[in-house]
C-alpha cells in the first residue's frame, strides 16, 4: 500500500507564533517542508540559515529543504551540518553538477530530491530518478506561496508514479503549489504520496492554528 505523507510549509508560518505553532504542528505533520529563497533563482527571499539554527531543538520532525536558488552547492554543508533530512534542487540550477552534490548527499546520508518546474519534464531527469529519494512536481511557478494550481502538472505525476512501479523506484511523489481540499483528490488519484501544505491546505482555513489543523484532518483522509 502507498505510503502518504503531509509536510507543512514553513514559509506559510505565522512568524510571531513560530514556537507555539511548531509545538501544534509537530502532532500534526509528518515533516516540514523549508523553502530556501535567495532573491534571485526567484523574486522572493524566504527562510534563512539563521532561523533554522534558532528553531531547530523546537522542530521535531524531519526537515526538508527545497533550495530555490541560483547556487545550491553555497547551501548545501550548512543544511546538512543543521541536521535536514533531505534536500531538494531545481533541475536548472544543478545540470552541471548534480552527480557531485548527489555523492556528497549519500554520503551524509540526506535524501536527494529533485524539483520539476511546471516548464520542465519528468524526463529531464531519466539519468537520476533511480538515486532520487524523492521527486517534486511543482503545481504553480517557484517563489510564492498563495497561485493558482495548474491542473495540467497531474499528467507528471501519473508518469512519474508510472515509471516508478515499472522500475522500483524509491522516490517519494511529492506536489508543491496549491495543495488543498479543491485539489487534494485529483492529485492522490493521479499518484501523489507526499502533499506539502501551505496557506491554502492549512494556514489559511481558519483563524486559529488548532482549527486549522483539525479542517485539515478532515479533508485529508490519512489524517
Ligand atoms: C512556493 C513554495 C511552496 C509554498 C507552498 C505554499 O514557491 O515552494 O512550498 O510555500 O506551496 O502553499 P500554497 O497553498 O500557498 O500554494
Ligand atoms: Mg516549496
Amino acid at each position: 500500500m502507498t505510503e502518504r505523507k503531509v509536510s507543512v510549509s514553513v514559509m506559510c508560518m505565522d512568524y510571531t507564533a513560530m514556537g507555539k505553532q511548531f509545538e501544534l504542528l509537530n502532532d500534526f505533520t509528518d515533516a516540514y517542508h523549508w523553502d530556501v529563497m535567495d532573491g534571485n533563482y526567484v523574486p522572493n527571499v524566504s527562510l534563512n540559515f539563521e532561523m533554522l539554527e534558532t528553531l531547530g531543538h523546537v522542530i521535531k520532525k524531519p526537515i526538508q529543504a527545497h533550495l530555490m536558488v541560483v547556487r545550491p552547492q553555497d547551501y548545501v554543508e550548512r543544511l546538512i551540518d543543521n541536521g535536514v533530512s533531505e534536500i531538494s534542487f531545481h533541475i536548472d540550477t544543478v545540470n552541471r553538477q548534480i552527480f557531485r552534490l548527489m555523492n556528497i548527499l549519500e554520503k551524509a546520508k540526506v535524501g536527494v530530491g529533485m524539483v520539476i518546474n511546471p516548464m520542465e519534464t519528468v524526463d529531464q531527469l531519466q539519468y537520476v530518478l533511480e538515486r532520487l529519494d524523492s521527486v517534486c512536481v511543482m503545481t504553480v511557478d517557484p517563489g510564492f506561496a498563495g497561485q493558482p494550481f495548474i491542473p495540467e502538472m497531474l499528467k507528471k505525476i501519473t508518469l512519474l508514479k508510472e515509471l516508478k512501479i515499472k522500475h522500483g523506484y524509491k522516490y517519494e511523489i511529492e506536489v508543491d503549489g496549491g495543495v488543498n481540499m479543491r485539489t487534494f483528490d485529483q492529485l492522490m488519484e493521479a499518484g501523489a504520496e507526499r502533499f506539502i501544505l501551505g496557506s491554502s491546505g492549512l494556514f489559511n482555513l481558519a483563524d486559529t492554528l488548532e482549527d486549522a489543523i483539525g479542517k485539515a484532518r478532515s479533508y485529508i483522509p490519512f489524517k
